[in-house]
C-alpha cells in the first residue's frame, strides 16, 4: 500500500538559478561576468548611455509551466535565500547554470546534500555540457540538452501533453541614462530551442544536438500564444528567444497571414543569421513586425568564413534593415585563430564600419560540447587549469593563442568597445535614428497595405516615446560628433512627429533630472546593479483547472548577504 502511495505522489520540484551577487570578484565569480546582456557585452563602454536590463532565467519558468506537479522557481537568490528554500524539503532541486557559473552550481549541490539530503539534485542548462560534470559535482542527474521533455519523463508525465507558454516579461529592469523605459516590457516567446547551422563555436546549436526542437509548430499556434500573452501582459511586443526564428520560413510566413487575417499586428525582436534573412526577405521582416534583429557577422576575413555569411555584404545587410526601421545588433568575434596584433584591427573596424545600432564583441571562446572545443582540445590548446569563472569571453582567452599571450586580449576587447562607441555614437542615438529611417521609408510607400499602415503607426508611436531621449543623448554625448548627429536627427524627428508637446517637454525635464542623478550615482558608487530575487510558484491544481499556471510573488532582498562583506557602496538597490 505504501508503495502505491509513493508511486502516485507528485514530486515537488524546486528550480533555481545560481546565487548572487553577480558581476563581482569573489570566490564564486568575476566582476566582468555581470547578469546583464547589454552592459555585459554590448554597451559596456557607453557609460551612463549603457542599456541596463535584467533578464530572468527563462528556461526554468518554461519547464515549470509544463510540468504536472507543484514547481517553485527561485531566480537570482542569495546563498542564504537558497538555503532557506531547500530546507523546505523538495523531492528534487534542479539547478540551472552556464559554464562560468560552475563553482556556484557545485556549491549549491553541496548545500542541497547538507541541508536537504533527501532531495535529488538535477543539473541542467549549458553548464551541464562540461565534460565529466557528473563526477565533478555531487548530483543525481545531469540533463545535457532540452529540459521540458526530460523533466516530464522524470515525473512520469505524458510527453505528448500540449506545451503551455508562460506569460513572462523579457526584462525585469530596463533603464537607460537611469531613466526607466516606459510601459510594460516586451514579453518573452520561446518557439523552440537549437539551430541547425552548427557554427563551430556555437554553444546553443551543439548543446541541442545541432537540431531544432520546436515547441510552437505553426504560425497559428504562435499567433494564438501571442494573443493570450499580450492580453494578459498588456503589450504587443515580444522578444523571441529562438536562435534562428526565421529559419522556419513557412511558420513565420503563416504567422504574418494570421496577423493580417485577424488584423492584430505584433512586434518582434529576433535572432537571425544573415543567410536566413536573405531567404526570408527584408520586406517580409517589416510585415512580420520585426523591430530588432541580432545577427552574427563574426569576422570579415575568408579564413573564418561561416557559411551563413557567404556572399552577403554585412554593411549592405545592416543598411537595408535599418532603412526599414529594424535595429541591428551585430556580433563579432575577436582573437580567432587567424588574428594577430597586426590584423585584429581589421575585424574591429569591420564591425564599426557596418554601422549597426550596436555591436557585441566577444573573445573566441571554445565552450564544452562545441566542435571548436573538440578541435582545440585535440591540439592541446585549451587552458584546462583556467577556472570556469573566467570562461565568459569578455576578459581573457581560455585557450593558448600564440599571438595573444598574457592579458593582451582584455586590452583589445575593451579598446574595441570604446572605439565603436566613439565612432558610431551611443546605442540610444542609433536606435532613434533607425526608427526615423523606418518611418521615412514607410512614408515613402504609395498605397501601403493595411499591414504597412499599421507598422507605420507603431513606428510613429515608438518614435514619440524615443524622441524624449534625444535631448538626454545630446547632454551626455560622448563627443562633438554625437552632438552634431543628434542636432541633425532632431530636425528629421520634428518633420515626422512635430515639435514636443507641453507634456513631452515636462517629461524631458524629468528625464534630465533622472540622468543627472544617475551620473552622480555612477561617479559616487559605481555602476554595479544586482537583480532582484524572484520566487514564483506554479501550482499543479491551477493547471488542472485550466488556469494559466503561473502564480507568482516576489521577494526582494535589498542587499544580498554576501555583498555586505564585499562592497557595500557598489551595490545599492535601484528599485
Ligand atoms: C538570456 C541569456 C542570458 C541572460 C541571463 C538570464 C539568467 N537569468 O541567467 C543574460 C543576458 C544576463 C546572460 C548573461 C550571460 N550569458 Co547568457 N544567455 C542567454 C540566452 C540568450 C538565452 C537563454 C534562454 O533563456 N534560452 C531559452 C531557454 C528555453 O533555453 P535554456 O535556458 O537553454 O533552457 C533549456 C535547456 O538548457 C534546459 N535547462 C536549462 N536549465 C535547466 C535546469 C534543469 C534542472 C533542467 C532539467 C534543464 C534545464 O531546459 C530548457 C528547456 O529546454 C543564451 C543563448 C540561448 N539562445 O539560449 C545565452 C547563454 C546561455 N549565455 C551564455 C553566456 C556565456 C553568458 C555570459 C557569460 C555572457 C557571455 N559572455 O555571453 C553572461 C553570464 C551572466 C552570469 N553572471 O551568469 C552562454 C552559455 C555558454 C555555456 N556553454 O555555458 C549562452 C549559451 C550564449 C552562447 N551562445 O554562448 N545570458
Ligand atoms: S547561425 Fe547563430 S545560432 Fe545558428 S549555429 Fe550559427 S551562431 Fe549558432
Amino acid at each position: 500500500m505504501s508503495v502505491t502511495i509513493q508511486l502516485n505522489k507528485k514530486k515537488s520540484i524546486l528550480f533555481s538559478g545560481v546565487f548572487g551577487p553577480f558581476g563581482v570578484d569573489d570566490e564564486y565569480g568575476r566582476k566582468e561576468n555581470i547578469m546583464e546582456l547589454f552592459h555585459n557585452q554590448v554597451t559596456k563602454a557607453q557609460g551612463s548611455a549603457s542599456f541596463r536590463f535584467h533578464h530572468r532565467s527563462f528556461g526554468l519558468y518554461f519547464m515549470a509551466a509544463n510540468l504536472d506537479t507543484d514547481v517553485d522557481v527561485l531566480d537570482f537568490p542569495s546563498k542564504k535565500r537558497f538555503i532557506k528554500e531547500i530546507k523546505k524539503g523538495y523531492d528534487a532541486v534542479g539547478i540551472s547554470f552556464i559554464a562560468p557559473n560552475y563553482v556556484k552550481a557545485k556549491e549549491m549541490a553541496r548545500l542541497v546534500r547538507l541541508h536537504a539530503p533527501d532531495s535529488e539534485i538535477i543539473l541542467g542548462g549549458h553548464g551541464a555540457a562540461i565534460e565529466g560534470v557528473e563526477e565533478l559535482i555531487d548530483c543525481d542527474h545531469v540533463v545535457k540538452g532540452e529540459g521540458i521533455y526530460w523533466m516530464r519523463k522524470y515525473i512520469g508525465q505524458n510527453l505528448a501533453d500540449p506545451i503551455v507558454h508562460p506569460a513572462i516579461q523579457s526584462t525585469e529592469m530596463q533603464k537607460i541614462f537611469g531613466i526607466p523605459v516606459p510601459g510594460p516590457t516586451a514579453s518573452i516567446l520561446v518557439p523552440g530551442v537549437g539551430c541547425v547551422n552548427a557554427c563551430s563555436f556555437c554553444s546553443t546549436s551543439h548543446f541541442f544536438g545541432k537540431k531544432y526542437t520546436g515547441y510552437l509548430h505553426s504560425g497559428k499556434e504562435i499567433f494564438n500564444t501571442c494573443v493570450q500573452i499580450a492580453d494578459e501582459r498588456g503589450t504587443d511586443t515580444f522578444f523571441i528567444m529562438d536562435e534562428n526564428f526565421l529559419k522556419d520560413k513557412q511558420r513565420a510566413l503563416n504567422l504574418i497571414e494570421e496577423m493580417e487575417k485577424h488584423d492584430r499586428y505584433f512586434m518582434f525582436h529576433v535572432f537571425s543569421s544573415s543567410e536566413t534573412i536573405t531567404d526570408f526577405g527584408i520586406d517580409n521582416m517589416v510585415r512580420l513586425g520585426v523591430q530588432f534583429a541580432w545577427i552574427g557577422f563574426e569576422s570579415k576575413t575568408d579564413q573564418s568564413a561561416f557559411e551563413k555569411n557567404n556572399g552577403i555584404s554585412p554593411k549592405q545587410r545592416v543598411k537595408e534593415l535599418r532603412d526599414r526601421g529594424i535595429s541591428v545588433l551585430g556580433s563579432g568575434i575577436l582573437c580567432m585563430d587567424h588574428h594577430t596584433p597586426e590584423n585584429i584591427n581589421e575585424d574591429i573596424d569591420f564591425m564599426i564600419d557596418i554601422e549597426a545600432d550596436s555591436v557585441q564583441y566577444m573573445l573566441f571562446t571554445p565552450l564544452p560540447v562545441t566542435a571548436l572545443y573538440k578541435r582545440m582540445k585535440k591540439k592541446g590548446l585549451i587552458k584546462m587549469d583556467l577556472p570556469f569563472e573566467e570562461w565568459h569571453g569578455q576578459k581573457m582567452l581560455n585557450w593558448n593563442h600564440p599571438a595573444f599571450p598574457g592579458d593582451m586580449a582584455e586590452g583589445i576587447i575593451n579598446g574595441a568597445f570604446k572605439k565603436e562607441y566613439e565612432t558610431n555614437s551611443s546605442m540610444m542615438y542609433r536606435v532613434i535614428e533607425t526608427a526615423v529611417r523606418g518611418h521615412e521609408y514607410l512614408n515613402s510607400i504609395e498605397n501601403p497595405s493595411r499591414n504597412f499602415q499599421k507598422r507605420k503607426q507603431q513606428l510613429h508611436k515608438k518614435l514619440k516615446e524615443y524622441s524624449i531621449m534625444l535631448p538626454i543623448v545630446k547632454a551626455n554625448a560622448v563627443n562633438d560628433l554625437e552632438i552634431t548627429r543628434v542636432k541633425q536627427l532632431e530636425s528629421r524627428v520634428t518633420a515626422l512627429i512635430g515639435k514636443p508637446s507641453f507634456k513631452q517637454k515636462s517629461m524631458i525635464g524629468a528625464a534630465h533630472l533622472l540622468s543627472k542623478y544617475w551620473n552622480l550615482r555612477l561617479k559616487l558608487v559605481g555602476d554595479a546593479i544586482q537583480p532582484k530575487t524572484i520566487f514564483t510558484t506554479f501550482k499543479h491544481a491551477d493547471r488542472q483547472q485550466g488556469k494559466m499556471p503561473i502564480k507568482s510573488f516576489e521577494v526582494t532582498e535589498k542587499l544580498p548577504e554576501a555583498l555586505k562583506n564585499f562592497n557595500k557602496a557598489a551595490c545599492i538597490s535601484l528599485d
